[in-house]
């Protein structure tokens, strides 16, 4: 069995403690390989070779750094098919999809951050009477980051590269479900001449060196992407040190469709909203709004693409729902279905584990592609997040309800408006409690944008020159001198 490895001060180590957690393939339900259950000592390794590895790297030049970078994208790119096999087979996704977006977007990531470290400024404010202020904006020093499995190479190194781009030296610690990319990441950095020390990935469970990592007194800022009741614990651990903290949470985010939208587009973004990697996005949409005068149509529709969503294989090309992440995680969605229908919903497709038809995934975890109507706006199962794919059909009236239905939970991540009526997208957009707002597209993303969400979807902003701000400490210097 393959045993995995941390990533410390440049080199591929056991965990100290010699202890290890199981890592199953979700499409077939085996251990694949054994993941490092890190602890204190190997924190404390790691945190000592950060903050021997940030006396030189903070002062190294934005083009040195950019540099490394950008020969880490090219070893991505290099090894793009490597990444995509390990990303299906840990999380359970369509190896297409991980070909397709999952690498491609590590790669970019990486490369988007690279460009940016050698452009980003900070601010001058000239006053009357001789004097001048320059904000200095110096990075914090050793920095964690703590990503989730649903985009494992994509959100870890969305993390990390703003991290390093500003100059500090980073714990990252994976999900400890899905540790193989990191894994690979690690040996590319080598390869990319990173030096020792600048990044160290820890795995394990979160519950352990997850709390560790925040509560460690030498860690001054964390980015963390997860649920957000695990947000609300790193919070509650954070605060009271006063350390600098972006979460990245849940959502529970609406599709609105109105009459005017244009009907194939519609239909295909909100399946897709609904249904991409599993439903398995913080940005998938599970609510989906309807206006009354085109319901019945749209849901036949929509019933009819859903149910013909081929899942399968994860490692088959035609496949196009892969199996959920861990047998927990299933069994939770299958919860919620439970949920559903006590609540009063009609199970117009799926609502059941799905079991594929071949003898490698006959004991993976995989559910039908689901969809729900009937339900009340304020029902648990509109409020909460299931984050599998499940999407339930809600019927509106006017604008107005629309607006109100949008806004009735406590998630604000997202949201995408289908109309061609322009002046009503930009009304909306306007008036809905989301980070995010989607006008006839979903999922369309430029990395300069600020992504983040309100409510219980998190704090602060990730993207673009928000998150190299979230990686520094803005220092105001006043100059008289006159
Ligand atoms: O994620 P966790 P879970 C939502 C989704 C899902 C629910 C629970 O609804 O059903 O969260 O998922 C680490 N201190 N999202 O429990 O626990 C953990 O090891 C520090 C939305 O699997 O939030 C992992 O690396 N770290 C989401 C990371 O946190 C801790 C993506 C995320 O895992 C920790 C995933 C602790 N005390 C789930 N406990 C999104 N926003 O995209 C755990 N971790």
């Amino acid at each position: 069995m393959q045993k995995l490895e941390n990533y410390i001060d440049g080199h591929l180590e056991a965990p100290r403690s010699g202890r290890y957690l199981d890592n199953y393939e979700p499409a077939t339900g085996r251990v694949v390989s054994q993941v490092p259950s890190s602890d204190g000592a190997d924190l404390d390794a790691a945190v000592a070779a950060a903050e021997r590895a940030f006396v030189e790297w903070r002062r190294s030049a934005p083009d040195e750094r950019s540099r490394v970078m950008l020969t880490i994208a090219d070893r991505i790119d290099a090894n793009a098919e490597e990444l995509a096999q390990a990303e299906s087979k840990d999380t359970g996704k369509p190896v297409s999809l991980a070909r397709a977006l999952d690498i491609p977007r590590a790669a970019a990531n990486l490369r988007f951050y690279a460009a940016a470290a050698t452009q980003f400024a900070s601010e001058s404010h000239s006053m009357e009477g001789g004097a001048i202020n320059y904000t200095l904006r110096q990075p914090h020093g050793v920095v964690a980051t703590i990503s989730p499995w649903n985009l494992p190479l994509y959100l870890f190194t969305w993390k990390i590269a703003p991290a390093l781009a500003a100059g500090n030296t980073v714990i990252a610690k994976p999900s400890e479900l899905t540790p193989l990319t990191a894994c690979l990441f690690s040996k590319l950095c080598q390869e990319a001449g990173l030096p020792n020390g600048v990044l160290n990935i820890l795995h394990g469970e979160g519950a352990t060196i997850g709390q560790q990592i925040v509560e460690h007194p030498s860690i001054s800022a964390i980015s963390f992407t997860g649920g957000t009741v695990t947000g609300a614990t790193v919070a509650r651990t954070a605060g009271p040190m006063f350390k600098k903290v972006s979460l990245e949470l849940g959502g529970k985010n609406p599709t609105l469709v109105f009459a005017d939208a244009d009907w194939d587009k519609a239909l295909d973004g909100a399946v897709k909203a609904a249904f991409s990697n599993q439903g398995e996005i913080c940005l998938c949409g599970s609510r989906i709004l309807v206006e009354s005068a085109v319901f019945e149509r749209f849901r036949d529709d929509f019933v009819e693409r859903a149910s013909a969503l081929r899942v399968g294989d994860p490692l088959e090309a035609t496949t196009q729902q892969g199996a959920v992440v861990s047998e927990a995680h299933m069994k939770k969605i299958l919860g919620c279905l439970d949920l559903a229908k006590e609540e009063g919903g009609r199970v117009l497709c799926g609502g059941k584990r799905a079991r594929v038809d071949s003898d490698r995934c006959k004991d993976g975890w995989f559910v039908q592609p689901t969809v729900i109507e009937g339900l009340s706006m304020g029902c648990r199962t509109n409020r909460e997040e299931i984050f599998g794919p499940v999407a339930t059909l809600i019927p509106f009236d006017t604008e107005e309800e629309a607006v109100g239905f949008a806004n009735a939970t406590d998630y604000g991540l997202s949201s995408s408006i289908w109309s061609q009526d322009i002046s009503r997208c930009h009304r909306i957009a306007e008036r809905i409690h989301s980070g995010l707002v989607w006008v006839n597209t979903w999922l369309l993303r430029d990395l300069r944008t600020p992504m983040g969400g309100m409510k219980q979807s998190g704090v602060g902003r990730e993207g673009g020159f928000e998150a190299l701000r979230f990686f520094t400490e803005p220092k105001n210097v006043c100059v008289k001198y006159e």
